[in-house]
Order: structure tokens, then sequence, then C-alpha cells
């Protein structure tokens, strides 16, 4: 089984200092130097468990918190420019292998929408992966559903490649009035999926893909638990918000999850879970995608090797690589 993935994360040397925050945060063992080495291996390790599990092709991304963490608007520029032309020479040696998302400064669209068609159109980046909310001066977070946004969103469409919305811990007031006392609820355990479910319900109801009907949004970990309450979001937005004038969104939810939003299975691997979310959305919206180094290529690749027979043929093939080949050109030779 030829398997692609795309939530795969690296670091460059330079902001090594971030990935041992990270490490802080979240590895098991709070081996930070090992998770770090990770992060910025690409051709050794990394393909190596490519090679070894049937990973055909990656693509790169910076590693939360990233250039989100950033916030003051020219350090961030800066510092995404530095990242993207450090991943476009690890990509030189290998394009068969990888290939990369650009990381953007999100303080305005401007910068945005520059750098991006820089990447794209200059250094043949497949998209672009952003980690939530840019952190602006004063604790200040930006969120790209606000009209400001729709020029970036414009280039993003123009461009057609599609937009990862990937989570990042949460940092000041929004920590300090929900996780400062539960710490343990930060990251995969709730945080990223609520805020990065706020983000994309906030796409949802403000009509970006209105605006926007080729947008593509790709979000990991089997959709945010969004797809466990389709039906109830689904009820009250169109059974109590439209009737009473409160959303102005021109389609349902499940509308949008057909046209313009993706799925990995990024760092979850139940089966019952894929089987639900399957059945929900649709098996044509579903990516695989591992979530290295954060987790293992054994878990992801051998668990997805237990799907033989419980799955049809052809939807391990849509999910394993064929929906990837469709949503990214470069992806079908
Ligand atoms: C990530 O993908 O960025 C990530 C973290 C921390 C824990 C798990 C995880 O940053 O997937």
């Amino acid at each position: 089984m030829s398997l692609i993935a795309l939530e795969e994360a690296f670091n460059i040397p330079s902001l090594a200092e971030q990935s041992a925050y990270q490490a802080r945060l979240f590895v098991a063992d709070g081996n930070g130097q090992a998770h770090a080495d990770r992060l910025v291996d690409i051709h050794g390790e990394r393909l190596a468990k490519m090679d070894k599990h049937g990973v055909a092709h990656t693509i790169l991304s910076l590693t939360a918190p990233g250039i989100q963490d950033f916030d003051e608007p020219k350090a961030a520029a800066a510092a995404a420019r530095e990242v993207n032309d450090w991943v476009h020479q690890q990509v030189q040696k290998n394009p068969k292998r990888f290939s990369a998302f650009a990381s953007l400064s999100m303080h305005n669209s401007k910068d945005a929408s520059d750098e991006l068609r820089r990447c794209v159109k200059e250094l043949g980046f497949v998209g672009a992966l952003v980690n939530d909310n840019q952190r602006l001066p004063n604790d200040e977070a930006a969120w790209y559903d606000l009209p400001e946004w729709d020029d970036f969103w414009s280039t993003v469409t123009e461009l057609d490649v599609p937009f990862y919305l990937h989570p990042i811990a949460p940092k000041g007031e929004i920590h300090r009035r929900i996780y400062k006392d539960r710490a343990a609820l930060i990251g995969p355990v709730l945080s990223f999926a609520n805020n990065v479910s706020a983000h994309l319900l906030g796409m949802i109801v403000n009509g970006v893909f209105d605006r926007h009907p080729k947008l593509k949004i790709i979000v990991g970990h089997l959709g945010e638990h969004i797809p466990f309450d389709l039906w109830r979001i689904n009820h009250w937005l169109e059974d109590v918000h439209k009737p009473r004038g409160a959303v102005s969104m021109k389609k349902t939810i499940r509308d949008y999850f057909n046209e313009n939003i993706w799925v990995t299975t990024s760092g979850h691997f139940s089966t019952l879970t894929l089987k639900y979310v399957q059945d929900e959305i649709g098996v044509d919206r579903i990516l695989f995608s591992i979530d290295y180094p954060y987790e293992k290529f054994e878990d992801a690749c051998d668990w997805f090797k237990t799907l033989d027979g419980k799955f049809s043929a052809e939807d391990l093939a849509k999910i394993s690589h064929k929906n990837s080949q469709k949503l990214f050109p470069h992806l079908r030779s």
C-alpha cells in the first residue's frame, strides 16, 4: 500500500528553542533533544521510516507554534521566508519523496499573500499550513474568518492550493481563562481541537466559503471533533439560527464539508472513529497522515494495515493516496 502523509512536522535549526518548548509540553519521555533532532532531520531517520513503512511521499510543514508565535510582524515575515527557503532546499534534494507547505506570517493579508505567491509560483510549494490564530502584539490574536482576510483567501483560490489549519497551544488570555489550572487539557486532549474548530466553524458562519467557493481547507485529527457533532451543529444552524436571522451562510455545514473541507487521520488511529467519520462526511474527504514526530510511523502505518478487510480496497486506496493525488496534482505521477 503506498501511503501519502501530509501533516508531518519539521523545524529549522534556528527555531530549536521553540521545539524545546513543545517538547516540554508534549513529549512523553521528556526527551526534548531526540524530538528536536527528529524535527530537523529530513533525509535520515525520517526517510528510512518512510521506506520501511510504505510512505511514498511526505508533505512537510513547520512544527507548531512556528510563525504564529511571532507577535511582531516584521520578525514573523522574515522568519517565514527563512523557514520556506530552508525547506525548499531540503525538498530540492529529493523532490520525488518530499514537498512542502509554505509557512506564512498571518499578521496581515498582504504579507501572507505575497509569501504564499512567492512560495507557490517561484519555489513549487503545494499549499500552506498555518498554526491557527496568529499572535499579535498586546495579547491579541488574528482570526482569518474576518473580512480583512478576503484578499488572502482570493490569493489562495487563485493559486488553487489547499490551506491546512493546524493547532497551536494557547497562550495569553485564553490560557489564563481556561487552561492555567488544567494544563493537561492543552494540546491533543482538548485545546487543539477546540480552537481549530472555533476557527473553522467561524469561517463557515462568517461566510468565507460563500465568498470563496473554491477554497480548500484541510484540518487534521479526523476533523478536530466537528464530525462527531455534525448533526447537532447542522440542526442548530439550520433549524434555529437561520430562521432567527442569526446566521447568513448560504449553504449547510454538510455542503461545506462536501465541497471545501478535507480531514486527515493525523494522530488519530482509531478504526471506530474512522468508520464513523467516513459515514458522516464521506470517504472522499479523508486523507491519511501520521503527525510525525509527535506520533510514530509504526502506530500510524501498522494501524492502517489492520484496516484491510474492514474497509473496501477502493476506500483504502482513496484514504491512503488517491484523495491526496486528486487534491495535489504533483502527486499524480
Ligand atoms: C503538533 O502536531 O504540532 C502537535 C504538537 C503537540 C502535541 C501533538 C501534536 O505541537 O500533534
